[in-house]
């Protein structure tokens, strides 16, 4: 599949700023992927998909979780998880994509987990760190990533997880299992 048939299949799903947000996620995780040596196309494949069910009903996201083969404890967390693991689902049942790479770097975007693939981080960080956005550290963050995609995400989750604890929300386990591998890995 193409860049362009892939935004056009995913533009009437998002909003205008999230289709914004989306190809400045592409642009970077392209310049992440020949900086680490990843394919390129792909990481701009697996961007321009990774938010594709973002606007989904919290209904819809349920019921394909209750009658797929994704874990049922996401059911149990905050349904802003739901949208990366639904979003792997659909872009195989709704437009044929079963790279296995692609789906688990939109599966991952949002929690990241233990031994993430380069090409999953690439999207991990690239969501991050995209131009449009700006958290409290994230100047580190983007200067990281221009050496060093272990740390970089070593920062983005350890960034991620604290920013959830002071708001007093649950953390999902995968969350906790990519810190504690990117902590281990990236010393
Ligand atoms: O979809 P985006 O807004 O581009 O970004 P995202 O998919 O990385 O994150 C969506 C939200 O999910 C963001 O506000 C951070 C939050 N999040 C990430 N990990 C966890 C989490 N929220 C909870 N409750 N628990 C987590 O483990
Ligand atoms: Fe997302
Ligand atoms: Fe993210
Ligand atoms: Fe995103």
């Amino acid at each position: 599949m193409d860049k362009n048939e892939a935004i056009n299949i995913v533009k009437p799903h998002l909003t205008k700023a999230r289709m914004e947000h989306t190809l400045r996620v592409a642009e970077t995780a392209v310049k992440l992927a020949n900086r680490f040596g990843e394919s390129a196309e792909k990481a701009e494949l697996a961007a321009i998909f990774h938010d594709y069910a973002k606007y989904r009903s919290l209904d819809e996201m349920a019921r394909w979780i209750k009658e797929s083969t994704l874990p049922k404890d996401l059911l149990d967390y905050h349904h802003e998880l739901w949208h990366g693991p639904v979003g792997s689902l659909l872009i195989e049942r709704e437009h044929g994509i079963t790279d296995a790479d692609i789906k688990n770097a939109i599966h991952y975007h949002t929690t990241g987990r233990a031994n993430m693939s380069k090409f999953e981080m690439i999207i991990y960080l690239a969501d991050y760190i995209e131009p449009g956005r700006s958290f409290p550290g994230l100047d580190e963050v983007r200067e990281v990533a221009e050496q060093d995609l272990l740390h970089a995400c070593f920062l983005v989750s350890k960034n991620t997880i604290n920013y959830l604890m002071k708001k007093n929300v649950t953390i999902y386990p995968d969350s906790f299992y990519a810190y504690n591998d990117f902590t281990k890995k990236a010393q």
